[in-house]
């Protein structure tokens, strides 16, 4: 049985995953319209393999006596002014969301709660794996700069960095 303090927790954290896949959702959005298909089927990709991290979370807290709640979520920025501006916010909302995680990890420590602290282990190596492919992602644009041949090679090769869930 989840404590109060841990299914608020986890609660919290459903909506930040349920955020984060209308986050890439709007970039891969963007891009679709910018005529970069391969970065929007990257950024559809990572849409939802967030919906994945939130059902994850949902299943959890439902099947461990808690009652998942579905919220009302905050509106994405939907325009960027570069692609290698919406990488850069890619990365410092996986940072934030990995903050996030820690920071519900330390409750779980906290609650003496070690099955809710084995379970949150997964989304530890998951955080690890998406800012590792955000870095990977800004270096090659940071490469490219304003070279617009550049961006058609990285338009094509960007669909076999996908992260898996
Ligand atoms: Fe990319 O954040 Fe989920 O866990």
């Amino acid at each position: 049985m989840l404590s109060k303090t841990i299914e608020e927790a986890l609660n919290n954290q459903i909506k930040i995953e349920a955020e984060s896949s209308q986050i890439y959702l709007a970039m891969a959005c963007w891009a679709e319209v910018k005529g970069l298909e391969g970065v929007a089927g990257f950024m559809y990709a990572q849409s939802d393999e967030e919906r994945e991290h939130m059902l994850k979370l949902v299943k959890f807290v439902n099947e461990r006596g808690g009652h998942a709640k579905v919220s009302a979520l905050k509106a994405p920025d939907v325009t960027f002014n570069s692609f290698k501006d919406m990488f850069e916010l890619l990365l410092k909302h996986e940072m934030f969301v990995s903050q996030s995680i820690n920071e519900l990890v330390h409750i779980s420590l906290q609650e003496k709660d070690y099955a809710t602290h084995n379970f949150l282990q997964w989304y530890v190596s998951e955080q690890i794996e998406e800012e590792a492919v955000a870095r990977t992602i800004l270096d090659k644009i940071n490469l490219i700069g304003d070279d617009k041949g550049g961006l058609y090679l990285f338009d094509r090769d960007i669909q076999n960095l996908t992260v898996s869930t």
